[in-house]
C-alpha cells in the first residue's frame, strides 16, 4: 500500500476511534444515583428495584437526627448525621427481595425502620 494513503487511513481510524471510546464509556461507567431520605422512624422510597450486575449508589440523607441503613447480606453499611448525607456504592450480585434496618439507634420507633432492595435479573 502506498504510505501517502496509508497513513492518512491510520490516522482518521485512530480519531474516529477514539471519539467513540469517549462516547460510549461514560454511560457505562457512572452508576446510577438513588437518592433515600431517613426520618424517624421511615425511609422514603422504603421499597427501591435494583437491577443484579447494574452498579449503584444509594445516597443517604437524615433530616432530624443520625440515621443509617445496614444489609448484612449484601455487605453494605452507611451512615448519616442530622441533616448529612452519605453514600455507598455497590453493585448486586444476587437477586432477591434484603431487608435492611436502621443502623443508629434512633427512638422508639427504631426497630421498625426499614428499607427493602427488590433486586430483579
Ligand atoms: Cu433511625
Amino acid at each position: 500500500m502506498n504510505l501517502k494513503f496509508a497513513l492518512p487511513t491510520v490516522f482518521i481510524t485512530l480519531v474516529v476511534g477514539a471519539q467513540l471510546f469517549v462516547v460510549a464509556s461514560p454511560s457505562q461507567r457512572v452508576p446510577c444515583r438513588i437518592e433515600v431520605t431517613a426520618r424517624r422512624f421511615e425511609f422514603a422510597p422504603s421499597e427501591i428495584t435494583l437491577k443484579k450486575g447494574e452498579p449503584v449508589v444509594l445516597v443517604l440523607k437524615s433530616i432530624d437526627v443520625p440515621h443509617g441503613f445496614r444489609f448484612r447480606e449484601l455487605g453494605i453499611e452507611t451512615k448519616a448525621g442530622k441533616g448529612q448525607t452519605s453514600e455507598v456504592a455497590f453493585t448486586p450480585d444476587k437477586t432477591g427481595t434484603f431487608v435492611g434496618h436502621c443502623s443508629v439507634f434512633c427512638g422508639s420507633g427504631h426497630g421498625g425502620m426499614t428499607l427493602t432492595l427488590h433486586i430483579v435479573e
